[in-house]
């Protein structure tokens, strides 16, 4: 499946958003922060994991997926967030512990929860799964064509709660799509020290269920792949995995002194960036110019600036607040 005009578009512009929220994320993070590190201090508390580099991901799958889908993201959340159309205003409020937040300001860069457009994220590994295969089993008994996607890393798909989700997709036919996103590494464990096979998209057999492996981070193989995806299961024939080679250029979270990594890692993958390989792609296609696309990321640039300067002026949660959300 090749991608529209509007598709590629869209995709490029999905993309150079979430670049350039990572990228402001990780100035306003360190504010405070340095020279000593304090995790609690600055105007961003608490951890911080970024997905610069992991952008075909989010693009390329949510290219294809309407407001009524489900998305359940992870630790590592903001690129899917974006592509899948959260609140930019406040998301970025509720990253700063802001009163104005999607949460009131409760949860946090790894709680993001827009009921609006269905997508919730944790900060528990795996725990992506079973929220999705639920959303899945509520369209298919409502008799709707809605689609739920799970994203995970390839260090949570050695969690318990990844193989039960799969097993129970499949029993029950369910229109979920599991996304892993192989960065390589879970913390500072490579891949290889952790999982027997190179490819976990290998285990969707196991499963009963279709499998597909996108290499090089390429966000024109994410879309081919997904559109399957995505069909397949809207056409009720059931779940499916994709695991997609993606980077990541930060470390596991902000302040990581990422004494893992091979020296000159980082700058090897950034040399073949998505982002940059995607716009030549348009132009190659001569799907659209110079101009067109400039003016897309200006209006991208623009949308995170002021999110950023809203979360900025808007008030902080009040701690009177606190249990206010809390049932028991
Ligand atoms: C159930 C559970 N176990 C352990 C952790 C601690 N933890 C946080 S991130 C992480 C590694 C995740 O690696 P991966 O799934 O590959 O995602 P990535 O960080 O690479 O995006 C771990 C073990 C957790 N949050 N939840």
């Amino acid at each position: 499946m090749k991608p529209s005009k509007e598709n590629l578009l869209w995709m490029y512009e999905a993309m150079v958003q979430a670049r350039h929220y990572e990228e402001t994320m990780a100035r306003a993070y360190m504010e405070g922060k340095s020279p000593k590190f304090d995790i609690g201090s600055g105007p961003v508390p608490g951890e911080m994991h970024l997905a610069a580099g992991q952008e075909p991901c989010a693009a390329g799958v949510c290219a294809h997926l309407r407001p009524t889908d489900t998305v359940t993201a992870t630790h590592r959340p903001h690129h899917a967030a974006i592509a899948k159309g959260v609140d930019l205003n406040r998301m970025t409020a509720e990253i700063f512990g802001k009163a104005t937040g999607l949460g009131g300001g409760r949860g946090g860069h790894m709680h993001l929860f827009d009921p609006d457009v269905h997508f919730s994220c944790s900060g528990i590994i795996g725990e992506s799964c079973g929220p999705a295969v639920g959303a899945a089993l509520a369209a298919q008994m409502q008799k709707r064509d809605d689609v739920a996607v799970a994203y995970l890393g390839d260090g949570a798909a050695n969690q318990g709660a990844f193989h039960e989700a799969l097993n129970l997709a499949a029993i029950w036919n369910l229109p979920v799509i599991f996304v892993v996103e192989d960065n390589s590494y879970g913390i500072s464990v490579p891949k290889s020290a952790s999982t027997a096979i190179a490819h976990n998209s290998d285990r969707a057999g196991a499963y009963g269920m279709a499998g597909e492996y996108v290499a090089d981070n390429d966000v024109l193989g994410v879309f081919a792949a997904a559109g399957k995806a995505v069909k397949r299961a809207r056409e009720g024939k059931g779940p499916s995995l994709i695991e997609v080679e993606t980077y990541r250029y930060f470390g596991h979270f902000q302040g990581d002194p990422e004494l893992y990594r091979p020296k000159g890692e980082v700058e090897a993958l950034k040399a073949k960036d998505p982002i940059a390989r995607l716009r030549e792609h348009i132009l190659k296609e001569g799907a659209h110019d110079e101009a067109a696309l400039d003016a897309a990321l200006a209006t991208a640039h623009d949308a995170v600036d002021a999110a950023f300067a809203f979360a900025r002026q808007s008030p902080d949660a009040a701690p009177k607040d606190a249990l206010s959300a809390v049932f028991v």
